[in-house]
């Protein structure tokens, strides 16, 4: 059945009523907190209405507050009928709420009303990341904050900023000033880099604080550090050519890396800072307790994969190391699975799975490492949650090393079901868009949309119920178009979804619909 509400990712539970209710100028919000702002802007963005607000409780007049225990940890209740009322079960609900509203407005012949619906959402997963690299290209702080826009209003609540690669260092440092006085202004492609001041950080991060989002900063380490070599040429080794890299580089016409000198190709595992230099670790404390500064979430991220040119012994020791600053700096690491190789990783440390849906054998006991030592686990799986793997194979901007993911692909995955461990330690999924052939913002938005949108719904919306499957989906999925043409997101047309969905009346009224009890919530 396609579920009769535009709605994407599905809600937990939903019961459409009869008839609609028209939205109007003499519609009013009680209150001015952020969330009653946040709808007034978004409603007047998407159909230019300009809603006002009230003090008092006047009858049809919007009402939003948080009731502690009305919903779960990010959840909500969105009741309209005579009247319209989101209840978020804290602030993070609230808001949520308020994104489903704003997808739910419908115009028709000129006016626009809002289905009489009463709904009852929380998330299945309490991650629910997107990753954006800002290294191989570089995006710009409004862009970036495009980029929170899109994503929070899909229900994502982190982001990770992928700060240092081989390519170039993105970040203000005061401690290390080189690193952006000489090697952030490279990118791939011998592009247009760029970095952020701690200003422009600070201002990404609450920004996305006020959509609900925690912001991770990732420096990747040991692997992926020429950049720091051309500032620092004393912290890193001489490149490692491995026969993979070499080929690669001819096969695209790329340079290959020359110590000192910025690196403007894509091959990986070349780079590596020097294990056992004490200074090293100078280094990496300073640029750690420099992000802790400018952080306010509970994560660090240290990188560690594909460091194909460090020793696997001065691997694992530099992962025992690195996780240990970061806990001693009051944060909690996350590291690329590789670094569950070290048997005293420092205990909590998050992984992030970034294998197949099917693991090797390796992958997942690296991944099961972090469960051994009381952490968890972030999927994401690489045949299904990279944003940056190619629509179809000849589709002109993305990689295919992983797999050719179309939006059907990226849908039907459950993270649960591809490690070996409990379902327990599975905090969620992140969708990584790296941006080796984004060269613009635009193509970004090309390779994320819609596909962020089918990985919402696996992160957000129940594994199984009524709606919960592909059919269902390319129908809501559709209705998203007409807000992404009004803010000029580029998403992908792609022909598997009928964008123009003729079937589906979204007026259509007396359909129930409801799947089970979400946990801890009476409905
Ligand atoms: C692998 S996934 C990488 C990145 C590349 C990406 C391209 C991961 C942890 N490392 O360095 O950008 O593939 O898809």
């Amino acid at each position: 059945m396609v579920l009769p509400l535009p709605l994407v990712p599905l809600p937990a539970s939903a019961i459409v009523g009869e008839g609609r209710m028209p939205v109007t100028e003499s519609m009013r919000v009680i209150g001015d907190s952020p969330a009653a702002i946040q709808l007034m802007d978004a409603v007047a963005h998407r159909t230019g209405i300009r809603l006002t607000t009230t003090d008092v409780a006047e009858p049809g007049a919007i009402t939003l507050r948080v009731e502690s225990g009305a919903a779960p940890t990010e959840g909500y209740r969105l009741s309209i009928g005579e009247n319209l009322q989101i209840v978020g079960g804290d602030e993070a609900g609230l808001f949520y709420g308020v994104q489903t509203l704003v997808q739910l407005l419908t115009e028709e012949s000129g006016v626009w009303s809002l289905p009489r619906v009463e709904i009852v959402d929380a998330p299945r997963f309490p991650r629910r990341g997107v990753m954006l690299d800002v290294t191989r290209h570089f995006f710009d702080v409004a862009e970036v904050k495009r980029f929170i826009d899109e994503t929070s209003a899909l229900k994502y609540n982190h982001l990770h900023l992928h700060l240092s690669d081989d390519q170039g260092w993105r970040i203000q440092i005061d401690s290390w000033p080189k690193l952006t006085e000489l090697s952030s202004a490279s990118a791939a492609d011998g592009d247009r880099g760029g970095f952020y001041t701690k200003d422009e950080y600070r201002e990404i991060v609450a920004y996305a604080a006020a959509r609900h989002m925690i912001v991770i900063p990732e420096i990747d380490l040991p692997g992926h550090t020429h950049a720091i070599g051309v500032a620092y040429p004393d912290l890193v080794e001489e490149p490692v050519l491995n026969d993979a890299l070499v080929s690669q580089a001819k096969e695209l016409g790329q340079p290959l890396p020359v110590k000192g000198e910025p690196y403007l190709g894509w091959g990986v595992g070349h780079s590596s800072v020097r294990i056992h230099e004490e200074r090293t670790y100078e280094f990496v404390r300073d640029v750690i307790r420099e992000l802790v500064e400018l952080t306010p979430g509970p994560y660090i991220h240290i990188g560690g994969d594909e460091s194909l040119g460090t020793p696997q012994a001065d691997f694992d020791l530099f992962a025992e190391r690195a996780t240990a600053i970061v806990v001693e700096e009051g944060k909690i690491p996350v590291a690329w699975h590789e670094m569950g190789s070290a048997a005293g990783i420092a205990e909590g440390t998050v992984g992030q799975y970034w294998g197949m849906t099917t693991p090797s054998e390796t992958h997942a006991a690296e991944a099961a490492r972090f469960v051994e030592r009381g952490g968890a686990l972030i999927v994401s799986a690489a045949d299904a949650a990279y944003l940056d793997m190619k629509y179809t194979p000849d589709f002109p901007l993305g990689l295919t090393w992983a797999a050719v993911v179309d939006v059907q692909r990226a849908y039907s995955w459950d993270p649960v079901a591809v490690l070996d461990v409990p379902d327990s330690a599975i905090l969620g999924i992140e969708a990584p868009l790296w941006s080796e052939t984004t060269r613009t913002y635009a193509d970004v938005e090309q390779l994320v949309f819609p596909r962020a949108a089918a990985l919402a719904e696996v992160a957000w919306s129940p594994q199984e119920g009524e709606g919960r499957d592909w059919e269902s989906f390319r129908g809501r999925i559709a209705s998203l178009a007409p807000g992404w043409r009004a803010r000029g997101v580029n998403f992908h047309a792609s022909p598997e979804i009928d964008w123009a969905s003729p079937e589906i009346d979204w007026a259509s009224p007396e359909i129930d619909w409801a799947s089970p009890e979400i946990d801890g919530v009476e409905q």
